[in-house]
């Protein structure tokens, strides 16, 4: 059974952290409604959502993805790159905890999950405004022992590596190359996002589907040509908050800690 762990929106949003966008009003009630759509999608294709309860001091805290990385033996509870967001870790540690020991990343080191790509047995760290070498290193040593190998790749002119690169689920990626260096993913097949359409490569791949911003038109038809089946879904208010498709959940495979095998 895979597992979809989501937060509902924060009354607060509009007070998010910003990186690269201006701040615009967001419609809260349209990004609630949004958000929610997007949980029943991840139901539609076969998730069992858990939806954890709304932070109201916590305005960033729909994004998820960002305070933990999970694999199929740990999960890693990240500190991240901007102080706000700090306190978003513990309750989704307590929601993580019956599915996976945890480890954590500690002062000096930074981490956020929206700069991991995991691919098989590696897992791409974004070295951005967010996530330092000292978090790739702690989070290397974490998952060392069960044969995960991590490269760290240089991110510039966007927030996360997941901003700018996106695994589609097989041996491609979909790539905005002016913010990534495209050797760093060598040996995958790579698809570059329409050049009217910077943002669009956060795409997230579930349920043989790859779910896609409605706000990126060019880039679904891209990807339906390539052969995937696509589905859009409007996040424009979460976009506002520089949330893309990714950064609302945190997806993995149900199983107990202690299972785990080194
Ligand atoms: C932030 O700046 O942290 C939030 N406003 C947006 C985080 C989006 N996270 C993600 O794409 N993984």
């Amino acid at each position: 059974m895979l597992v979809a762990i989501t937060r509902s929106v924060s009354p607060n949003l509009g007070r998010c952290e910003l990186e690269y966008f201006a701040r615009h009003p967001i419609d809260i009630a349209l990004a609630c409604e949004q958000h929610r759509r997007y949980e029943r999608c991840l139901e539609s294709l076969g998730a069992r959502v858990i939806s954890l309860p709304a932070e109201p001091d916590l305005p960033d805290s729909v994004f998820v993805e960002d305070p933990a990385v999970v694999l199929d033996e740990i999960a890693v509870i990240t500190r991240m790159g901007v102080e706000s967001r700090r306190d978003e870790a513990p309750t989704l540690a307590e929601a993580l905890a019956p599915f996976r020991a945890l480890h954590s990343i500690d002062a000096p080191g930074t981490l956020e999950g929206g700069d991991v790509i995991r691919i098989g047995r590696t897992l791409f760290v974004g070295l951005s405004h967010r996530t330092n070498a000292a978090g790739s290193d702690q989070l290397a040593a974490h998952l060392a022992p069960f044969g995960y190998n991590v490269k760290p790749v240089p991110v510039s002119g966007c927030l996360h590596l997941k901003s700018a690169a996106c695994s589609l689920g097989d041996d491609r990626i979909l790539i905005n190359r002016a913010w990534v260096d495209p050797a760093a993913f060598e040996s995958f097949r790579l698809i570059d996002v329409p050049a009217d359409e910077p943002w669009a490569a956060n795409v997230l791949p579930f349920g043989g589907t790859v779910l896609c911003s409605a706000a990126f038109p060019a880039t679904r038809v891209l990807l339906d040509g390539a052969g995937y089946r696509t589905m859009a879904l409007d996040v424009s208010e979460l976009a506002k908050a520089e949330g893309a498709l990714t950064c609302s959940s945190l997806i993995f495979r149900a199983k107990s800690p202690g299972a785990e095998k080194i």
